[in-house]
């Protein structure tokens, strides 16, 4: 029995540090990927109206959205940069509006435009 007892059992610290970088990241990366008691999920349809690239919010005239919201124009954060650069306004989209439990926080994502 002469094997080290150091090489199995010591973490690498720079893998531990990446690790502590990326875990936020991937929370935020997909609301499917969140436990589901976090998030609730609705599909929402409507029209870009307006667009705010500070904010990445989308102002969009959505149709009745059942058992959360009737229809109106309001602002949507678009969390995933490369889905708000693809909106344009005019456009026909259709989304799922992702929900924190708590209603604190909401955004839209899987933004696909109908026309
Ligand atoms: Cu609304």
């Amino acid at each position: 029995m002469t094997a080290s007892p150091e090489t199995s059992s010591t973490p690498n610290p720079s893998t531990l540090s990446r690790r502590a970088l990326l875990a936020p990241l991937a929370l935020l990366a997909a609301c499917q990927n969140k436990p589901a008691e976090e998030v609730k999920f609705y599909t929402v349809r409507g029209v870009v109206k307006a667009l705010q690239p500070a904010d990445r919010i989308a102002v969009v005239q959505h149709e009745t959205i059942p058992g959360f919201m009737e229809s109106m124009t309001m602002e949507f954060p678009v969390k995933n940069p490369d889905e708000f650069a693809k909106l344009q306004v005019g456009q026909q989209i259709r989304a799922t509006l992702c929900q924190t439990q708590k209603g604190l926080d909401f955004w839209l994502e899987g933004i696909v435009v109908e026309k």
